[in-house]
């Protein structure tokens, strides 16, 4: 689109938001587009699939880009994560790379350095957590930056703040509006993503399966819409039914089926009362969603699978079991 299609003083910038896992990068995000979009829970890896997300202050868009947390990982599920988090950074005219300041500090630049393996262009680092550091403000933040620069060298500047509390927030902000510069919004038509809602409908299930499922069970579940009926702007069969929704909870082993049904069919129930609360705030009213779980051996070793969840080969991907 030409910038003349727009407002003349429109600004935008594209901006990644990296670090580990579980430093809190969907809660800013949450904190930053003002709602509960991006899925939050206390585990970590939690994000599966880079996305973009959108919030706009007077004329200036800024476009975020959640990515998986960077880990260690030698399984092709993880490996595929690792790669949505890289592939979060093309192309973006900054990342913000956020450190816990509640966890050792030095070890999250290096570590992410060693797993990103490619040079990071603009980079401002935004400290996380600092409600639960008492004076975070006065610790030797600026020191610890320069240590940082021998590591990452495009780090040029850094913020403490909480996304919990709000604290220090509205700093970056500024600064982000200040760095946007003069062109047409990406997202001129008021869409907040570039995910449709059927992604966002996968997670919240999945966002509840983390929550209330214990031990390794949630890395094994996946979600996957099995029929989307969108009634918006149709004839509908119930006056305020906006969508019928099945979807499938895929686990890796039958005895993890019998969990997440429950005894007499609770947990899943559960599971999906929870989900679609979130899911009828999303589409803006009632839905029916029809919920079921399926074993689906090794399906993070499944090509096929992998990719249904938004998750494509990634460069160091090894072969992978295929179904026949
Ligand atoms: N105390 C405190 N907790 C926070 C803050 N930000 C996030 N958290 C908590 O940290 C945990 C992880 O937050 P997420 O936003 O899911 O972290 P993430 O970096 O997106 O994690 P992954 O998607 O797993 O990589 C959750 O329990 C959050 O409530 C904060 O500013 N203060
Ligand atoms: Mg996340």
């Amino acid at each position: 689109m030409l910038l003349t299609d727009q407002h003349p003083l429109n600004k935008s910038i594209v901006v990644s938001v990296l670090g580990a896992p579980n430093v809190g990068k969907s809660s800013l995000i949450n904190y930053l587009l003002g709602m509960d979009l991006s899925v939050v829970t206390a585990r970590p890896q939690t994000t599966r699939n880079k996305f973009n997300c959108v919030f706009t202050v007077d004329r200036t868009e800024v476009v975020l880009v959640d990515t998986p947390g960077l880990h260690r990982a030698s399984h092709e599920f993880n490996k595929r994560l690792n790669d949505q988090a890289r592939e979060g950074a093309d192309g973006v005219d900054l990342n913000l790379l956020l450190i816990d300041l509640s966890r050792e500090v030095m070890k999250q630049f290096t570590e992410f350095k060693e797993i990103f393996r490619r040079d990071l262009s603009k980079t401002w680092v935004v400290f996380t957590k600092s409600d639960l550091i008492e004076g975070a403000e006065s610790l030797p933040l600026k020191e610890i930056i320069e240590q940082a620069k021998l590591v990452i060298p495009s780090i040029q500047k850094y913020f403490v703040l909480s996304s919990l509390k709000g604290e220090n927030v509205h700093h970056l902000i500024g600064a982000l509006c200040d760095a946007a510069t003069p062109g047409a919004h990406l997202y001129p038509g008021g869409d907040i993503s570039d995910k449709n809602e059927r992604f966002f409908v996968t997670e919240y299930i999945r966002q509840q399966a983390f929550e209330l499922l214990r031990d390794e069970i949630p890395y094994e579940v996946a979600v996957v819409i099995e029929e989307y009926k969108d009634y918006r702007g149709k004839e509908v069969p119930e006056s305020k039914l906006v969508s019928e929704i099945s979807a499938c909870i895929l686990v890796n082993r039958p005895s993890q089926r019998a969990i997440v049904i429950g005894s007499q069919g609770v947990m899943i129930k559960e599971i999906g009362v929870r989900s679609r609360k979130k899911i009828e705030a999303l589409v803006g009213g009632q839905v029916h969603l029809n919920l079921h779980v399926k074993v689906s051996p090794k399906w993070f070793n499944n090509n096929f699978v992998l990719e249904e969840i938004g998750l494509p080969r990634a460069q160091d991907s090894r072969r992978v079991w295929r179904k026949k």
